[in-house]
C-alpha cells in the first residue's frame, strides 16, 4: 500500500515538553499545599504511566496520599503548563518542522496522537508552527477523545478512522515505548526518536529508531523496508530540495 498519512505523538517527539510537564505538576503540588516535589529520576519513572491525571492517581497510591483530588490537581497542572509553554522558548525538535512542511506538499494527510490534551496540542503549536499549521492537520486525537490511554491503541485507532486508511498506510512518528506499543498494535509501521526521558526505554518491535528525525533527511539513510512504499521516495525527494 502506498503511503498516504504521517502521524505524529506531541509529547517527546514534536518537542521535549517534559520538563515544561514536570515543572507545572511541581508547581500545582506546591499551590495545594502538598510536599510532593517530582524530580527528575522519579519523573522518569512515573512517566510509565501516561496521562497526568492518571499520573498523580499513581503516586497518590505509591505513597499512601490518602483525600489528594487528583482532577483539581491536574487542572492546575494544566493552567501551568500553558502559562509556562506561552512564556518558553521551546522549539520543536530537530527535523520534525520539516517533516511536517514535507509531508503537506506532497499532499499526506498529517494527524496528531497523542496522550495529553487538545488545549496543550494548540499551546504547543501556538508557540511554535501556529495553530494555522494544526488546523492543516486532518486528524487530533488526544487523551480527551478515549477510555484508555496508550500503550493502549485506541488514539491510533481514532485517528485511523478519521482518516479512512489502514495502518500499512501510515508512518507514526514516537518517543516511548507506551507510545510505540500503542501504534504497533494496529500494525502502524513506526519511527522512534528516543527523547531525553525516555532513552532507556524497550523499543523492541521500531522500524526505526533515529536521534532525531533530521536523520530522516541525510543522504545516507536507506529507510528500512517496513514502512509504506513512498516514506523512502518522500525523504529521497526531499533531502534534493533547501529546508524552509
Ligand atoms: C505523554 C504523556 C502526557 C504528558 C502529560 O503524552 O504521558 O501524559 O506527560 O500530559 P504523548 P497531561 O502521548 O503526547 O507522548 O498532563 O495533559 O495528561
Ligand atoms: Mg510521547
Amino acid at each position: 500500500m502506498a503511503l498516504k498519512a504521517l502521524i505524529f505523538d506531541v509529547d517527546g517527539t514534536l518537542a521535549e515538553t517534559e520538563e515544561l510537564h514536570r515543572l507545572a505538576f511541581n508547581r500545582a503540588f506546591e499551590e495545594a499545599g502538598l510536599s510532593w516535589h517530582w524530580d527528575q529520576p522519579l519523573y522518569r519513572r512515573l512517566l510509565k504511566v501516561t496521562g497526568g491525571r492518571e499520573r498523580i492517581e499513581a503516586h497518590a497510591a505509591e505513597t499512601g496520599s490518602a483525600g489528594v483530588d487528583a482532577p483539581a490537581l491536574h487542572k492546575r497542572k494544566t493552567a501551568f503548563y500553558k502559562a509556562a509553554m506561552e512564556d518558553s522558548a521551546i522549539r520543536l525538535r530537530t527535523g520534525v518542522g520539516r517533516l511536517i512542511q514535507v509531508g503537506l506538499d506532497s499532499g499526506l494527510a498529517l494527524a496528531i496522537a497523542t496522550t495529553t490534551s487538545r488545549s496543550n496540542v494548540d499551546a504547543l503549536f501556538r508557540a511554535t508552527l501556529g495553530l494555522e499549521v494544526l488546523d492543516r492537520f486532518r486528524s487530533v486525537r488526544t487523551g480527551e477523545d478515549v477510555r484508555a490511554k496508550k500503550p493502549d491503541p485506541e488514539v491510533y485507532r481514532l485517528v485511523l478512522e478519521d482518516l479512512g486508511l489502514a495502518a500499512a498506510e501510515c508512518v507514526a512518528f514516537e518517543d516511548s515505548a507506551n507510545g510505540l506499543r500503542a501504534a504497533k498494535a494496529l500494525g502502524i509501521p513506526t519511527v522512534v526518536t528516543p527523547g531525553i526521558y525516555t532513552g532507556n526505554d524497550d523499543f523492541y518491535g521500531a522500524d526505526r529508531v533515529l536521534p532525531d528525525l533530521g536523520l530522516l533527511f541525510e543522504p545516507a539513510d536507506p529507510f528500512p523496508g517496513n514502512c509504506p512504499p513512498g516514506f523512502a521516495d518522500l525523504l529521497e525527494g526531499a533531502r534534493g530540495r533547501v529546508p524552509a
